[in-house]
């Protein structure tokens, strides 16, 4: 059985191909685990700050976490939001998770009650995992509110001073923990960047999911000697499977968590651990470059960081390869599947101007115009992929299925890309209205939704302007009825709705009103080009 619907699986066709082409190999996640745990019993697994989680201690604490959760009533099959840091609890509970085949949800660190009690209705979740503290939040608090919306939820947490079910006292019968597993049904729910509304639930199966970074491996050079440092946060698609800290505990090698992305922090970790591989976002690495030439640590053991997430632009690209003593890898991915890389011993040319290319010979890419027709080669158009490794629907949502699939199954990425003759892409912006915010994706109407939840708000448009540091910042255009607001009163409006803090508006721009006299009716994407033009044009004639 599967717990994929139908209509969501690869057709027939492709599933024999993908099988025959050895990308799916029926490995499923408890399986590789326990295999690790029998070759590698001693060797480190996890490292975070200064816990030290072995192969072999790995495997019996997911055993005990997940016959704990199976006694207390969970069964296989059913959603858990998951909600660490990057802590050395996280990964044991999500390997306990896989063990009794309980489909983690993963919430981000910065997430707050609206989001996640979005992901547990939207996953029909029956249980809320989470650490007490983290970044100076106290997520017991957000237990309590997710239990007033939704008093089923079973809570389970890692930490001191709480009423809830410990995470150090769960316990069970481990003969109970399934035994079999399905590779083709879903083992997690990932979450979108998020392009309209709030986020969508992303499901990845254990034969895609494990050939992703598998793969990854091999093209970002993880072997069981690689230390792999997760600087992001651990729940992110890239530091999770871009190799990722996945991919590291596949190769047998050794991930070292670490809470902070700030250089101090993490170069003493490097040199500490002789890290050999990190992800990072562009303005991380551009940090990380300038804190290079002046750090008392030696990170020379860093042989390959990856940028991606966000635009890394040719000139920043050029700066962390004269900065930094190791390769340069561009990574150009999403949760929903198809993951791009430059590769190790490309040219510099490539490198440095390309976002890579895709994984898998099997990632079919298309560029297309507006009316969906193929674009030359070198021409800008909307990216479209099917593949080994890409969903063919989101979880319980027709509607987003209906925008974001094509007829044939394609995923509509929603990024303006090129492709070179190489046959590597180069991101040259996106058709649909998100801000990416330093790689966080941030939807424009769901804040302006928020906004026009204000009293004193009568219409906004939020729109991304380019920022030096962030890459992009969000801006919102606000027309305020007769008492207008002050800008701090609405980003605390914002931040009171129970939102993530990077989705507070940055700026705020009060306008009589949003011109739209020309055509009469226009579109809010149209809207949102004319006022983010306007406003370039306007700081650069000050400027
Ligand atoms: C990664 O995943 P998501 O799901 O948070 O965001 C995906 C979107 C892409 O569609 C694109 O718009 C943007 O993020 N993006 C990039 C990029 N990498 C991602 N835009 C320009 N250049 C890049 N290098 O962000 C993600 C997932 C796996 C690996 C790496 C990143």
């Amino acid at each position: 059985m599967t717990n994929v619907p139908l209509s969501q699986r690869w057709p027939a066709a492709l599933e024999q191909k993908y099988k025959a082409a050895g990308y799916w190999r029926g490995e499923t996640f408890p399986a590789f685990l326990r295999e690790r745990a029998e070759r590698l019993g001693h060797k480190v697994a996890v490292v975070a700050g200064d816990t030290r989680i072995s192969y072999g201690e790995l495997d019996r604490e997911a055993c005990r976490i997940g016959a704990g959760l199976l006694a207390l009533g969970l069964n296989p099959g059913d959603r858990v939001i998951v909600q660490f840091g990057n802590v050395a609890e996280f990964i044991p509970v999500v390997c306990g998770l896989f063990y009794a085949g309980l489909i983690p949800v993963y919430a981000l660190p910065a997430h707050r009650i609206t989001e996640v009690t979005h992901f547990a209705k939207k996953a029909g979740a029956s249980a809320y995992l989470a650490g007490r503290h983290y970044g100076g939040f106290d997520y017991a608090t957000l237990a309590a509110g997710l239990c007033r919306t939704l008093p089923e939820l079973k809570v389970v947490m890692a930490g001191e001073g709480h009423d809830y079910i410990a995470l150090e006292q769960l316990a069970g019968d481990t003969s109970l923990l399934p035994a079999e597993f399905d590779p083709q049904s879903v083992a997690f729910l990932q979450l979108s960047g998020g392009s309209t509304g709030l986020s969508k639930l992303i499901p990845r199966t254990h034969d895609d999911y494990i050939y992703s970074f598998r793969a990854s491996n091999a093209l970002c050079g993880i072997d069981e000697h690689s230390v792999y440092m997760v600087a992001l946060p651990a729940a992110h698609n890239f530091p999770m499977s871009s190799p990722g800290w996945l991919g590291a505990l596949h190769a047998g090698a050794t991930v070292v968590l670490s809470d902070s992305a700030e250089p101090a922090a993490a170069f003493a970790l490097i040199e500490r651990e002789q890290v050999t591989c990190v992800g990072l976002v562009p303005p991380l690495a551009l940090l990380w470059a300038d804190a290079a030439g002046h750090s008392p640590h030696d990170i020379s053991s860093l042989k390959v960081m990856q940028v991606g997430g966000a635009k890394l632009l040719p000139e920043a690209a050029r700066r962390l390869q004269t900065a930094l003593p190791c390769t340069l890898q561009q990574v150009f991915g999403m949760a929903e599947g198809l993951v791009n890389y430059t590769r190790l011993n490309d040219s510099d040319e490539l490198i440095l101007n390309t976002q890579g290319r895709p994984i898998s010979p099997d990632d079919e890419v298309r560029i297309v115009n507006d009316n969906g027709e193929p674009v030359a080669d070198g021409e800008a158009g909307h990216l479209q992929v099917q593949g080994p490794y890409t969903i063919r629907g989101y979880h319980n949502d027709e509607a987003a299925n209906a925008k974001s699939f094509t007829a044939d199954g394609f995923y509509c990425t929603g990024d303006i890309v090129k492709r070179t003759p190489e046959g590597y892409l180069v991101v040259q912006g996106r058709a649909t209205d998100h801000i990416n915010r330093a790689g966080e994706k941030i939807s424009a109407e769901e804040i302006e939704d928020y906004l026009l939840s204000h009293p004193q708000v009568f219409d906004a448009a939020v729109v991304s302007i380019p920022d030096e540091y962030l890459g992009e910042r969000s801006c919102a255009f606000v027309i305020a009825r007769d008492q207008p607001p002050r800008a701090v009163e609405l980003k605390k409006w914002v931040r009171e709705q129970g939102l993530a803090a990077f989705k507070v508006p940055d700026q705020i721009v009060f306008a009589d009103a949003f011109d739209t006299t020309a055509v009469g009716k226009i579109s809010r994407r149209e809207l949102r080009a004319r006022l983010r033009q306007r406003y370039l044009e306007q700081t650069e004639e000050q400027g």
